[in-house]
Protein backbone atom coordinates (compact mmCIF):
# COMPACT_ATOMS: atom_id res chain seq x y z
CA UNK A 1 0.00 0.00 0.00
CA UNK A 2 1.58 3.23 -0.98
CA UNK A 3 2.40 5.44 2.17
CA UNK A 4 0.27 8.19 3.61
CA UNK A 5 1.46 11.88 2.67
CA UNK A 6 1.38 14.37 5.19
CA UNK A 7 1.66 18.48 4.03
CA UNK A 8 2.31 20.98 6.99
CA UNK A 9 1.87 24.61 6.09
CA UNK A 10 4.64 26.55 7.43
CA UNK A 11 7.81 25.97 9.22
CA UNK A 12 7.41 28.47 11.40
CA UNK A 13 7.68 26.93 15.65
CA UNK A 14 4.48 25.11 15.37
CA UNK A 15 4.90 23.69 12.07
CA UNK A 16 8.28 22.70 13.42
CA UNK A 17 6.77 21.12 16.25
CA UNK A 18 5.48 19.25 13.65
CA UNK A 19 7.97 18.05 12.22
CA UNK A 20 10.13 16.85 15.35
CA UNK A 21 6.92 15.11 16.30
CA UNK A 22 7.11 13.09 13.29
CA UNK A 23 11.13 12.67 13.82
CA UNK A 24 10.69 11.65 16.82
CA UNK A 25 8.16 8.68 16.78
CA UNK A 26 10.25 7.45 13.22
CA UNK A 27 13.29 7.87 15.86
CA UNK A 28 11.49 5.46 18.20
CA UNK A 29 11.31 2.88 15.10
CA UNK A 30 7.82 3.76 14.01
CA UNK A 31 6.75 3.68 10.64
CA UNK A 32 6.22 7.35 9.65
CA UNK A 33 4.10 8.89 6.87
CA UNK A 34 6.02 11.02 4.54
CA UNK A 35 6.12 14.12 5.58
CA UNK A 36 6.10 17.37 3.33
CA UNK A 37 6.27 21.04 4.47
CA UNK A 38 5.64 23.82 2.57
CA UNK A 39 7.36 27.42 4.20
CA UNK A 40 6.93 30.59 1.68
CA UNK A 41 9.68 32.22 3.19
CA UNK A 42 13.53 31.03 2.41
CA UNK A 43 14.34 29.75 5.81
CA UNK A 44 12.44 28.85 8.79
CA UNK A 45 11.40 30.18 11.96
CA UNK A 46 8.11 31.80 11.07
CA UNK A 47 7.87 35.12 12.58
CA UNK A 48 11.43 34.62 14.69
CA UNK A 49 13.10 35.41 11.01
CA UNK A 50 13.42 38.91 11.04
CA UNK A 51 12.85 40.49 7.77
CA UNK A 52 13.53 44.19 7.46
CA UNK A 53 10.63 43.74 4.57
CA UNK A 54 7.33 45.32 4.91
CA UNK A 55 4.75 45.43 2.35
CA UNK A 56 5.84 42.12 -0.09
CA UNK A 57 8.40 40.53 -0.33
CA UNK A 58 10.81 39.67 -3.67
CA UNK A 59 8.10 37.87 -5.17
CA UNK A 60 5.54 40.51 -4.58
CA UNK A 61 4.00 37.81 -1.77
CA UNK A 62 2.72 39.71 1.41
CA UNK A 63 5.49 39.70 4.09
CA UNK A 64 4.52 37.56 7.01
CA UNK A 65 7.24 38.75 9.74
CA UNK A 66 5.56 41.30 12.32
CA UNK A 67 8.49 41.31 14.28
CA UNK A 68 10.82 43.97 14.51
CA UNK A 69 14.73 44.38 15.32
CA UNK A 70 15.39 45.10 19.59
CA UNK A 71 12.41 42.53 20.34
CA UNK A 72 13.22 40.70 23.25
CA UNK A 73 10.66 37.56 24.30
CA UNK A 74 7.49 39.51 26.21
CA UNK A 75 7.21 36.64 28.44
CA UNK A 76 9.63 34.58 30.51
CA UNK A 77 11.36 31.54 28.43
CA UNK A 78 10.35 29.28 31.39
CA UNK A 79 6.56 29.27 30.14
CA UNK A 80 8.00 28.24 26.53
CA UNK A 81 10.37 25.71 26.94
CA UNK A 82 10.61 22.83 25.30
CA UNK A 83 10.10 19.70 27.46
CA UNK A 84 12.69 17.67 24.86
CA UNK A 85 15.60 20.41 24.52
CA UNK A 86 16.23 22.72 27.45
CA UNK A 87 17.58 26.12 26.84
CA UNK A 88 20.28 24.84 29.04
CA UNK A 89 21.00 21.42 26.37
CA UNK A 90 20.93 24.15 23.80
CA UNK A 91 22.98 27.08 25.24
CA UNK A 92 25.30 24.80 27.30
CA UNK A 93 24.63 26.99 30.45
CA UNK A 94 22.11 28.57 32.22
CA UNK A 95 20.73 32.29 30.33
CA UNK A 96 18.37 34.51 31.98
CA UNK A 97 14.46 34.67 31.20
CA UNK A 98 13.65 37.01 28.19
CA UNK A 99 15.99 36.25 25.43
CA UNK A 100 15.67 38.78 22.36
CA UNK A 101 14.36 37.79 19.18
CA UNK A 102 18.00 36.08 17.45
CA UNK A 103 18.50 33.92 20.59
CA UNK A 104 14.99 32.30 20.86
CA UNK A 105 15.44 31.76 16.81
CA UNK A 106 18.71 30.34 17.97
CA UNK A 107 16.85 28.03 20.22
CA UNK A 108 14.14 27.03 17.69
CA UNK A 109 16.16 25.93 15.33
CA UNK A 110 18.63 24.01 17.52
CA UNK A 111 16.44 21.72 18.09
CA UNK A 112 15.35 20.67 14.61
CA UNK A 113 19.06 20.83 13.65
CA UNK A 114 19.46 18.28 15.79
CA UNK A 115 16.87 16.75 14.65
CA UNK A 116 17.88 16.65 11.11
CA UNK A 117 14.31 17.40 9.41
CA UNK A 118 15.70 20.61 7.38
CA UNK A 119 15.06 18.14 3.65
CA UNK A 120 11.32 17.50 4.69
CA UNK A 121 10.86 21.46 4.05
CA UNK A 122 10.54 23.10 0.63
CA UNK A 123 11.56 26.54 1.20
CA UNK A 124 10.49 29.51 -0.83
CA UNK A 125 7.29 27.48 -1.65
CA UNK A 126 3.74 29.31 -0.99
CA UNK A 127 0.96 27.39 -0.69
CA UNK A 128 -2.32 28.96 -3.24
CA UNK A 129 -5.05 26.28 -2.16
CA UNK A 130 -6.03 23.66 -0.40
CA UNK A 131 -9.59 21.67 -1.56
CA UNK A 132 -10.70 17.70 -0.24
CA UNK A 133 -12.40 14.97 -2.34
CA UNK A 134 -14.98 13.29 -0.26
CA UNK A 135 -15.02 10.25 -2.52
CA UNK A 136 -11.04 9.78 -2.65
CA UNK A 137 -10.78 11.52 0.64
CA UNK A 138 -7.68 13.22 -0.44
CA UNK A 139 -6.99 16.99 -0.48
CA UNK A 140 -5.21 18.24 -3.33
CA UNK A 141 -2.70 21.11 -2.36
CA UNK A 142 -1.76 23.89 -4.80
CA UNK A 143 1.61 25.18 -4.42
CA UNK A 144 3.77 27.64 -6.12
CA UNK A 145 7.49 27.66 -5.88
CA UNK A 146 8.29 31.22 -5.87
CA UNK A 147 12.03 31.51 -7.33
CA UNK A 148 10.76 29.25 -10.14
CA UNK A 149 6.98 30.73 -11.09
CA UNK A 150 6.13 26.86 -11.12
CA UNK A 151 2.53 26.19 -10.13
CA UNK A 152 1.84 22.64 -9.33
CA UNK A 153 -0.91 20.15 -7.28
CA UNK A 154 -0.33 17.00 -5.20
CA UNK A 155 -2.74 14.88 -3.52
CA UNK A 156 -1.96 14.29 0.54
CA UNK A 157 -4.12 12.41 2.45
CA UNK A 158 -3.64 14.63 5.65
CA UNK A 159 -3.49 18.66 6.06
CA UNK A 160 -1.52 20.52 9.00
CA UNK A 161 -2.08 24.41 8.75
CA UNK A 162 0.62 25.98 10.73
CA UNK A 163 0.85 29.33 9.17
CA UNK A 164 0.27 31.49 11.78
CA UNK A 165 -2.50 34.24 12.93
CA UNK A 166 -0.29 37.32 13.50
CA UNK A 167 0.56 38.65 10.15
CA UNK A 168 -2.49 39.77 8.52
CA UNK A 169 -3.13 43.33 10.44
CA UNK A 170 -6.32 44.48 11.43
CA UNK A 171 -6.23 47.97 10.27
CA UNK A 172 -9.12 50.46 11.36
CA UNK A 173 -9.60 53.86 10.25
CA UNK A 174 -10.46 56.93 12.04
CA UNK A 175 -11.80 60.07 10.40
CA UNK A 176 -9.39 62.74 9.44
CA UNK A 177 -6.27 60.19 8.85
CA UNK A 178 -6.53 60.77 5.02
CA UNK A 179 -5.64 64.44 5.81
CA UNK A 180 -2.61 63.29 8.89
CA UNK A 181 0.50 65.23 8.24
CA UNK A 182 3.08 62.20 9.12
CA UNK A 183 3.55 58.54 9.15
CA UNK A 184 0.61 55.87 9.98
CA UNK A 185 1.41 52.09 10.42
CA UNK A 186 0.10 49.31 11.60
CA UNK A 187 2.38 47.39 14.49
CA UNK A 188 3.18 44.42 11.52
CA UNK A 189 5.18 47.11 9.82
CA UNK A 190 7.02 48.31 12.44
CA UNK A 191 10.78 47.58 12.20
CA UNK A 192 12.85 49.91 14.02
CA UNK A 193 12.14 52.07 16.82
CA UNK A 194 15.34 54.67 16.16
CA UNK A 195 12.77 55.72 12.97
CA UNK A 196 10.95 57.38 16.30
CA UNK A 197 13.77 58.93 18.16
CA UNK A 198 12.82 63.01 19.05
CA UNK A 199 9.05 62.25 17.56
CA UNK A 200 5.72 62.16 19.41
CA UNK A 201 4.11 59.15 18.90
CA UNK A 202 0.46 58.06 19.21
CA UNK A 203 -0.37 54.66 19.96
CA UNK A 204 -3.73 52.64 19.37
CA UNK A 205 -4.45 49.42 21.42
CA UNK A 206 -3.73 48.36 24.65
CA UNK A 207 -2.12 44.88 24.43
CA UNK A 208 1.20 43.32 23.93
CA UNK A 209 2.35 45.21 20.23
CA UNK A 210 0.82 48.66 21.95
CA UNK A 211 3.07 48.31 25.12
CA UNK A 212 6.17 46.84 23.54
CA UNK A 213 6.67 49.10 20.85
CA UNK A 214 5.67 51.95 23.18
CA UNK A 215 8.81 50.58 25.44
CA UNK A 216 10.76 49.98 22.52
CA UNK A 217 10.29 53.84 20.81
CA UNK A 218 10.56 55.16 24.83
CA UNK A 219 14.07 53.31 25.50
CA UNK A 220 15.47 54.63 21.78
CA UNK A 221 14.57 58.34 22.87
CA UNK A 222 10.90 59.10 21.71
CA UNK A 223 10.13 62.23 22.55
CA UNK A 224 6.83 61.18 24.21
CA UNK A 225 4.12 58.48 23.86
CA UNK A 226 0.85 58.45 24.21
CA UNK A 227 -1.83 55.11 24.04
CA UNK A 228 -5.26 56.04 23.46
CA UNK A 229 -7.53 52.97 24.07
CA UNK A 230 -10.63 51.49 23.02
CA UNK A 231 -12.20 49.79 26.05
CA UNK A 232 -9.42 50.64 29.09
CA UNK A 233 -5.78 51.93 29.64
CA UNK A 234 -3.24 49.36 30.36
CA UNK A 235 -2.81 51.59 33.72
CA UNK A 236 1.22 49.95 34.52
CA UNK A 237 3.46 52.77 36.03
CA UNK A 238 4.67 54.66 32.81
CA UNK A 239 7.68 57.02 32.48
CA UNK A 240 7.37 60.53 32.83
CA UNK A 241 7.20 61.47 29.00
CA UNK A 242 4.19 58.57 28.55
CA UNK A 243 0.49 59.26 28.86
CA UNK A 244 -2.62 56.75 28.58
CA UNK A 245 -5.47 58.74 26.71
CA UNK A 246 -9.55 57.70 26.09
CA UNK A 247 -10.21 56.61 22.85
CA UNK A 248 -9.68 58.68 19.28
CA UNK A 249 -12.01 60.43 17.94
CA UNK A 250 -10.63 62.15 15.22
CA UNK A 251 -7.29 64.07 13.68
CA UNK A 252 -6.88 66.66 12.21
CA UNK A 253 -3.07 67.23 10.14
CA UNK A 254 -0.88 66.99 13.42
CA UNK A 255 -3.49 66.92 15.98
CA UNK A 256 -5.00 64.00 17.50
CA UNK A 257 -8.56 64.75 19.20
CA UNK A 258 -9.79 62.13 22.05
CA UNK A 259 -13.51 61.54 22.94
CA UNK A 260 -13.19 63.57 26.64
CA UNK A 261 -12.20 66.88 24.58
CA UNK A 262 -8.47 66.72 24.95
CA UNK A 263 -6.02 66.45 22.23
CA UNK A 264 -2.17 66.32 21.48
CA UNK A 265 0.41 67.39 18.77
CA UNK A 266 1.65 63.92 17.36
CA UNK A 267 4.02 62.97 14.42
CA UNK A 268 3.34 59.51 13.90
CA UNK A 269 0.72 57.36 14.74
CA UNK A 270 1.11 53.29 15.18
CA UNK A 271 -2.01 50.89 15.51
CA UNK A 272 -1.13 48.04 17.79
CA UNK A 273 -4.52 47.29 16.66
CA UNK A 274 -3.88 43.16 16.55
CA UNK A 275 -4.25 40.72 13.57
CA UNK A 276 -7.22 38.41 11.74
CA UNK A 277 -6.84 34.62 11.30
CA UNK A 278 -6.32 34.93 7.61
CA UNK A 279 -6.25 31.29 5.63
CA UNK A 280 -7.60 32.85 1.69
CA UNK A 281 -5.55 29.41 0.45
CA UNK A 282 -8.02 27.02 2.10
CA UNK A 283 -11.30 25.97 0.83
CA UNK A 284 -14.62 27.68 2.32
CA UNK A 285 -15.54 24.85 3.96
CA UNK A 286 -12.17 23.58 5.53
CA UNK A 287 -11.31 27.43 6.25
CA UNK A 288 -11.61 28.51 10.04
CA UNK A 289 -13.37 31.45 11.19
CA UNK A 290 -12.36 33.04 14.66
CA UNK A 291 -11.17 35.60 16.61
CA UNK A 292 -8.71 35.71 18.80
CA UNK A 293 -9.01 33.52 22.00
CA UNK A 294 -8.06 30.80 24.21
CA UNK A 295 -10.72 28.20 22.54
CA UNK A 296 -11.42 28.66 18.29
CA UNK A 297 -14.73 27.34 17.32
CA UNK A 298 -14.44 24.29 15.08
CA UNK A 299 -11.42 22.19 16.83
CA UNK A 300 -11.84 19.49 18.81
CA UNK A 301 -8.99 19.73 21.39
CA UNK A 302 -8.07 22.80 19.86
CA UNK A 303 -6.03 21.17 17.15
CA UNK A 304 -8.15 18.89 14.88
CA UNK A 305 -10.85 20.08 12.46
CA UNK A 306 -14.05 18.40 13.39
CA UNK A 307 -15.89 18.09 10.46
CA UNK A 308 -12.84 16.32 8.83
CA UNK A 309 -10.57 14.80 11.14
CA UNK A 310 -7.78 14.64 8.37
CA UNK A 311 -7.12 18.58 8.85
CA UNK A 312 -5.75 20.21 11.36
CA UNK A 313 -5.00 23.40 12.75
CA UNK A 314 -1.61 24.16 15.14
CA UNK A 315 -1.45 27.26 17.00
CA UNK A 316 -4.80 29.10 16.64
CA UNK A 317 -4.93 30.31 19.68
CA UNK A 318 -4.44 33.42 21.54
CA UNK A 319 -1.75 32.90 23.08
CA UNK A 320 -0.16 33.18 26.52
CA UNK A 321 1.65 29.28 26.00
CA UNK A 322 3.35 29.06 22.88
CA UNK A 323 6.27 26.62 21.86
CA UNK A 324 5.25 23.25 24.02
CA UNK A 325 1.65 24.27 23.55
CA UNK A 326 2.47 23.75 19.63
CA UNK A 327 4.41 20.97 20.96
CA UNK A 328 1.33 19.66 22.45
CA UNK A 329 -0.72 19.95 19.98
CA UNK A 330 1.59 18.64 17.13
CA UNK A 331 2.16 15.86 19.17
CA UNK A 332 -1.69 14.84 19.28
CA UNK A 333 -2.00 15.56 15.39
CA UNK A 334 0.32 13.01 14.85
CA UNK A 335 -1.18 10.64 17.30
CA UNK A 336 -4.54 11.21 15.66
CA UNK A 337 -2.40 10.67 12.36
CA UNK A 338 -0.68 7.32 13.08
CA UNK A 339 -3.94 6.31 14.65
CA UNK A 340 -2.33 5.83 18.20
CA UNK A 341 -5.43 7.91 19.86
CA UNK A 342 -9.34 7.80 18.63
CA UNK A 343 -11.60 10.79 17.99
CA UNK A 344 -15.05 10.08 19.71
CA UNK A 345 -18.15 10.98 17.40
CA UNK A 346 -19.75 14.49 16.12
CA UNK A 347 -21.68 14.93 19.16
CA UNK A 348 -18.87 14.10 21.44
CA UNK A 349 -16.16 16.50 19.92
CA UNK A 350 -18.81 18.79 19.96
CA UNK A 351 -19.77 18.71 23.56
CA UNK A 352 -15.94 19.10 24.65
CA UNK A 353 -15.66 22.01 22.43
CA UNK A 354 -18.70 23.48 23.84
CA UNK A 355 -17.47 23.03 27.83
CA UNK A 356 -13.94 24.30 27.02
CA UNK A 357 -15.68 27.63 25.11
CA UNK A 358 -18.03 28.34 27.92
CA UNK A 359 -15.19 28.15 30.65
CA UNK A 360 -13.14 30.43 28.83
CA UNK A 361 -16.27 32.97 28.83
CA UNK A 362 -16.51 32.29 32.57
CA UNK A 363 -12.43 33.17 33.47
CA UNK A 364 -13.01 35.78 35.72
CA UNK A 365 -9.23 37.43 34.78
CA UNK A 366 -5.67 37.31 33.24
CA UNK A 367 -4.43 34.76 35.71
CA UNK A 368 -7.46 31.69 35.30
CA UNK A 369 -7.00 32.56 31.40
CA UNK A 370 -3.19 31.78 31.81
CA UNK A 371 -4.61 28.20 34.52
CA UNK A 372 -6.95 27.26 31.18
CA UNK A 373 -4.58 27.33 28.34
CA UNK A 374 -1.91 25.44 30.99
CA UNK A 375 -4.51 23.12 31.87
CA UNK A 376 -5.57 22.70 28.05
CA UNK A 377 -1.95 22.23 27.33
CA UNK A 378 -1.49 19.76 30.11
CA UNK A 379 -4.37 17.53 29.41
CA UNK A 380 -2.74 17.12 25.89
CA UNK A 381 0.49 16.29 26.77
CA UNK A 382 -1.04 13.77 28.81
CA UNK A 383 -2.51 11.82 25.66
CA UNK A 384 0.92 11.42 24.02
CA UNK A 385 4.34 10.56 24.41
CA UNK A 386 5.53 13.86 24.95
CA UNK A 387 8.02 13.97 27.53
CA UNK A 388 6.07 15.06 31.15
CA UNK A 389 6.55 18.50 32.11
CA UNK A 390 5.00 20.41 35.33
CA UNK A 391 3.18 23.21 33.50
CA UNK A 392 1.67 24.24 37.19
CA UNK A 393 5.59 25.15 36.93
CA UNK A 394 5.24 27.24 34.25
CA UNK A 395 1.96 29.41 35.64
CA UNK A 396 3.48 29.95 38.07
CA UNK A 397 6.27 31.50 36.48
CA UNK A 398 3.78 33.46 34.22
CA UNK A 399 1.93 34.55 37.41
CA UNK A 400 5.48 36.25 38.61
CA UNK A 401 5.71 37.79 35.35
CA UNK A 402 2.95 39.39 36.14
CA UNK A 403 3.61 40.80 39.60
CA UNK A 404 7.06 41.69 37.81
CA UNK A 405 5.31 43.93 35.37
CA UNK A 406 2.80 45.46 37.90
CA UNK A 407 5.58 46.66 40.05
CA UNK A 408 7.92 48.04 36.96
CA UNK A 409 7.19 47.78 33.12
CA UNK A 410 10.50 49.02 32.70
CA UNK A 411 12.50 46.73 34.79
CA UNK A 412 10.14 43.20 34.36
CA UNK A 413 12.81 41.74 32.02
CA UNK A 414 15.58 41.76 34.64
CA UNK A 415 13.98 39.33 36.72
CA UNK A 416 14.74 35.59 36.81
CA UNK A 417 12.19 32.60 36.60
CA UNK A 418 12.27 28.70 37.89
CA UNK A 419 13.11 26.02 34.56
CA UNK A 420 9.67 23.69 35.24
CA UNK A 421 12.29 20.92 33.54
CA UNK A 422 16.06 21.67 35.15
CA UNK A 423 14.42 23.49 38.13
CA UNK A 424 16.77 26.00 37.99
CA UNK A 425 16.01 29.70 38.65
CA UNK A 426 17.65 31.87 35.62
CA UNK A 427 20.33 33.78 36.29
CA UNK A 428 19.76 37.67 35.99
CA UNK A 429 21.29 39.32 32.49
CA UNK A 430 24.67 41.16 32.50
CA UNK A 431 23.14 44.31 31.67
CA UNK A 432 19.62 45.82 32.46
CA UNK A 433 16.99 45.88 29.61
CA UNK A 434 16.60 49.83 29.82
CA UNK A 435 20.22 49.82 29.01
CA UNK A 436 21.14 46.99 26.57
CA UNK A 437 20.50 48.62 23.58
CA UNK A 438 22.24 45.56 21.14
CA UNK A 439 19.76 42.64 20.98
CA UNK A 440 22.52 40.54 19.22
CA UNK A 441 22.81 36.48 20.14
CA UNK A 442 26.48 37.59 20.80
CA UNK A 443 25.67 40.59 22.86
CA UNK A 444 23.26 38.62 24.93
CA UNK A 445 25.39 35.69 25.91
CA UNK A 446 28.48 38.22 26.49
CA UNK A 447 30.47 37.04 24.47
CA UNK A 448 30.82 40.32 21.92
P1 LIG B 1 4.41 31.82 12.63
O1 LIG B 1 5.59 32.05 13.48
O2 LIG B 1 3.63 32.97 12.15
O3 LIG B 1 4.88 30.91 11.38
C1 LIG B 1 4.02 30.59 10.32
C2 LIG B 1 4.84 30.22 9.09
O4 LIG B 1 3.94 29.85 8.03
C3 LIG B 1 5.70 31.34 8.55
O5 LIG B 1 7.03 30.91 8.40
C4 LIG B 1 5.06 31.70 7.21
O6 LIG B 1 5.98 32.17 6.25
C5 LIG B 1 4.42 30.39 6.80
N1 LIG B 1 3.28 30.56 5.89
C6 LIG B 1 2.21 31.36 6.07
N2 LIG B 1 1.35 31.24 5.03
C7 LIG B 1 1.91 30.34 4.17
C8 LIG B 1 1.49 29.80 2.91
N3 LIG B 1 0.34 30.15 2.33
N4 LIG B 1 2.31 28.90 2.31
C9 LIG B 1 3.50 28.53 2.90
N5 LIG B 1 3.93 29.03 4.08
C10 LIG B 1 3.13 29.91 4.71
N6 LIG B 1 5.57 34.36 21.42
C11 LIG B 1 6.34 34.09 22.49
O7 LIG B 1 6.33 32.98 22.99
N7 LIG B 1 7.16 35.04 23.03
C12 LIG B 1 7.27 36.27 22.49
O8 LIG B 1 8.02 37.12 22.98
C13 LIG B 1 6.47 36.58 21.34
N8 LIG B 1 6.58 37.78 20.75
C14 LIG B 1 5.83 38.05 19.64
C15 LIG B 1 5.97 39.30 19.05
C16 LIG B 1 5.26 39.62 17.91
C17 LIG B 1 5.45 40.96 17.29
C18 LIG B 1 4.35 38.67 17.37
C19 LIG B 1 3.55 39.01 16.16
C20 LIG B 1 4.19 37.42 17.96
C21 LIG B 1 4.92 37.10 19.10
N9 LIG B 1 4.83 35.85 19.74
C22 LIG B 1 5.61 35.58 20.83
C23 LIG B 1 3.80 34.86 19.33
C24 LIG B 1 4.11 34.02 18.08
O9 LIG B 1 2.85 33.82 17.54
C25 LIG B 1 4.73 32.65 18.39
O10 LIG B 1 5.91 32.77 19.14
C26 LIG B 1 5.08 31.83 17.14
O11 LIG B 1 5.88 32.52 16.22
C27 LIG B 1 3.88 31.24 16.42
O12 LIG B 1 4.35 30.22 15.60
P2 LIG B 1 3.55 29.65 14.35
O13 LIG B 1 4.44 28.65 13.71
O14 LIG B 1 2.20 29.22 14.78
O15 LIG B 1 3.33 30.90 13.39
P1 LIG C 1 -4.04 41.72 20.39
O1 LIG C 1 -3.52 41.10 21.62
O2 LIG C 1 -5.05 40.99 19.61
O3 LIG C 1 -4.67 43.13 20.83
C1 LIG C 1 -5.29 43.98 19.91
C2 LIG C 1 -5.49 45.35 20.54
O4 LIG C 1 -6.01 46.21 19.54
C3 LIG C 1 -6.45 45.38 21.71
O5 LIG C 1 -5.93 46.21 22.71
C4 LIG C 1 -7.72 46.00 21.10
O6 LIG C 1 -8.43 46.75 22.02
C5 LIG C 1 -7.12 46.93 20.08
N1 LIG C 1 -8.02 47.29 18.97
C6 LIG C 1 -8.57 46.46 18.05
N2 LIG C 1 -9.31 47.17 17.18
C7 LIG C 1 -9.22 48.47 17.57
C8 LIG C 1 -9.77 49.68 17.09
N3 LIG C 1 -10.59 49.69 16.02
N4 LIG C 1 -9.48 50.84 17.72
C9 LIG C 1 -8.67 50.81 18.81
N5 LIG C 1 -8.12 49.71 19.32
C10 LIG C 1 -8.40 48.54 18.71
O7 LIG C 1 -2.86 42.11 19.38
P2 LIG C 1 -1.33 42.47 19.65
O8 LIG C 1 -0.77 42.86 18.33
O9 LIG C 1 -1.18 43.43 20.77
O10 LIG C 1 -0.67 41.11 20.11
C11 LIG C 1 -0.60 40.01 19.20
C12 LIG C 1 0.57 39.13 19.48
O11 LIG C 1 1.75 39.87 19.18
C13 LIG C 1 0.69 38.68 20.92
O12 LIG C 1 0.47 37.31 21.06
C14 LIG C 1 2.12 39.01 21.32
O13 LIG C 1 2.85 37.90 21.68
C15 LIG C 1 2.71 39.77 20.19
P3 LIG C 1 -9.73 46.24 22.84
O14 LIG C 1 -9.18 45.79 24.16
O15 LIG C 1 -10.36 45.13 22.04
O16 LIG C 1 -10.56 47.44 22.95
Amino acid sequence: MAKKRVAIIGAGPSGLAQLRAFQSAQQKGQEIPEVVCFEKQDNWGGLWNYTWRTGVDQYGEPVHGSMYRYLWSNGPKEGLEFADYTFDEHFGREIASYPPRAVLFDYIEGRVKKANVRSWIRFSTVIRSVTYDAVSEQFTVTAEDLPNQRQYEEGFDYVIVASGHFSTPNVPEYPGFNNFNGRILHAHDFRDAVEFKDKDILILGTSYSAEDIGSQCWKYGAKSITVAHRTAPMGYHWPDNWQEVPKLERVDENTAYFIDGTQKQVDAIILCTGYVHSFPFMEQSLRLKTNNRLYPVNLYNGVVWQHNPNLFYLGMQDQWYTFNMFDAQAWYARDVILQRVALPTQAAMQADIDAWRSAEDALPDDYAAIEFQGRYTMELMAKTDYPAIDLEGCNQAFYAWKKHKKENIMTFRDNGYKSALTGKVAPAHHTPWEDAMDDSLESYLGDA
